[in-house]
This record gives structure tokens, sequence and C-alpha cells, in this order.
């Protein structure tokens, strides 16, 4: 078939048989993908088992609930943040802290403090480096911003979040803390592991016809939010992991990889300056609050 013959028989089964009040935006997406879907089984001569091998794989990954984690495997989230940044560029908003993806592992609900908090429940102390990590909140013109929420989660020795691992106690290695009449935060945590998919799941399953590994480089995550300013979604990356700029989910990026200063002694610890620069809020940008099922505790 030609493509011009697949978008008239596509358009006749989404769009064209539609006899009920529709929603026009599905209509839109729903046809533009099954155009391109059937273009990609016509062109790359898919076969029926393979299709179905394909919906199969889609059923295995929904009963796992790794969509979230497929996403970010496959560099889907990646290009959204890729294109929020662009968008962001048009409407004329630079400088700021760098995005980077949210992941699927993040729990709303976390304790919160002003300030200063510390993260972790102490179950791991035995074996991990104790990790402070502060900085200031700014906004666009350089002004430290008092009374911003970073929201924080990382995780621990194993690589493994809080609520999604049931050994790990509520809210181990999470937290909101609201900046200081400063702008400043403050936390004390341990320094984690870099997580990997779950060896018998969708994701790792799919990276392995790929000839991809599942790993992530040790990291932490934050949200950081305040009155009139855009969501900034980040992270940082521990330096020196191995899997720096090598992670499967692409979120590795200049500028999100702090120095990690060491100081020894009885009191051992590493420590992490960053600050985080926010952009104001404006009508001429697409809502940097994106929409999703998240988990809540
Ligand atoms: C993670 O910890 C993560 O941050 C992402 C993006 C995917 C899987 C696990
Ligand atoms: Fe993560």
């Amino acid at each position: 078939m030609t493509h011009t013959e697949i978008d008239a028989l596509v358009k006749h089964w989404i769009v064209d048989s539609a006899t009920r009040p529709a929603n026009p935006r599905v209509q839109e997406i729903v046809l533009r993908l099954m155009g391109d879907l059937c273009k990609a089984i016509e062109d790359l001569d898919i076969q029926p088992s393979e299709v179905w091998k394909g919906l199969e794989y889609l059923t295995f990954t929904g009963s796992r609930n790794e969509f979230g984690l497929l996403a970010p495997g496959i560099g889907l989230e990646r290009f959204l943040d890729i294109r929020a940044d662009e968008a962001e560029a048009k409407a004329g908003l630079t400088g700021g802290t760098p995005r980077t993806i949210e992941g699927p592992l993040y729990v709303a609900g976390a304790p919160e403090s002003v300030g200063y908090a510390r993260l972790d429940d102490g179950t791991e102390s035995e074996q991990a480096e104790v990790l402070f990590m502060q900085g200031t909140v700014f906004d666009a013109k350089g002004k430290p911003l008092p009374n911003a929420k970073v929201e924080v989660w990382h995780a621990n020795l194993m690589g493994n979040y809080s609520f999604f691992d049931k050994s790990q106690s509520a809210f181990n290695l999470r937290r909101s803390i609201i900046t200081d009449e400063q702008g400043r935060y403050r936390f004390r945590s341990i320094m984690p592991k870099g997580y990997a998919c779950p060896p018998d799941g969708a994701t790792q399953q799919l990276l392995d016809q790929l000839g991809r590994h599942g790993n992530r480089p040790a990291h932490i995550h934050f949200f950081v939010t305040a009155a009139d300013h855009r969501k900034l979604t980040t992270q940082i990356n521990i330096d020196g992991d191995e899997y720096l700029w090598d992670d499967f989910a692409f979120a590795s990026r200049e500028g999100l990889v702090p120095a990690v200063k060491r100081t020894g002694g009885a009191e051992a610890h590493a420590s992490i300056d960053f600050d985080f620069h926010l952009l104001q809020e404006v009508a001429a940008a697409p809502s940097a609050e994106v929409q999703r099922v998240r988990a809540a505790a």
C-alpha cells in the first residue's frame, strides 16, 4: 500500500466514521499515531506475529506498572524535556538551572521542614557515606527566594526508593524543605547509589533486545517551586559514577554534576553545594507543571 492509501483508510476508521460527539484532540492524535503505525508496518513488512508480540509486550509492561520506566528508557521523557527547553527559549526564558526528567519514583506528601532536614532514617549509617548538600534558590534576577519549596528524593545504597521498596521506612530519603529568609536549603543524608531496572521486568526485557544496559548513575531528584515562578524538575548526578555519562534514561546534563567535597576525620562526610535558579512564570510558555499520576503516601 502507498502512504496515501494508508492515510485514507486510517482517516475512515478513526475520524470519518464518527457519529457521536468526539474529542477532536484525541481524534487528531490517534489518527496521526495509527497512520504512522500502519506506515511502519507496511514499510518494515512487520508480520502479524510481530504486531501481536508488540501488543503482548505492552500488556506485560502495564501489568508490571513499568510505563513510567519505559518512557525514560526509550528516550521519550528526555525528548519531552528537549521540547520544554525549546518552548522556554522561544518565550525568551533563559538562564535557569537545567531541567531533567522526573522519572517514575516521586511520592507526594513527604515531611516538610524549614531550612534543614535529615533525609535518611539511619538504617544504612554503618555502610553509608554521610552527605550534606546545601545551596540557595534564586529568582531570574539573582535574588534569593525565601519560602521556596525544595522537594528532594533519592535512592538508598541498593539503588532503591522508599515506598516502591517496601523494606524501607515511610518517606526514607524523601523530604520537602522550605527555604529560609536567605533563600537557603540544607540537608543531611547518605550518598546514594545508582538505580538499575528490575532484571525480570518489561523495560529491561526491551533494553536487552536493543543491546542496552538499564543502569542510572547515582543521582538526587528535585522539584523546586516558588510563587510566580516556573516549576523546576531536575536532578544532580554524583560525580565519578561509572554511569555518569552513560545513563539509560538520558538524564545527565552539563550543569547538573556539582563537585563533591570530602572531609575526613571523626566526622567524615561528603558535601555538595548546589544553587537553583528559577525562571519567572510567563503566559507565553506552556506550563512547566506536568500532570501525571503520581504516588502519594
Ligand atoms: C530512577 O531512579 C529514575 O530516576 C529514572 C528516571 C528511572 C528509573 C529510576
Ligand atoms: Fe531516580
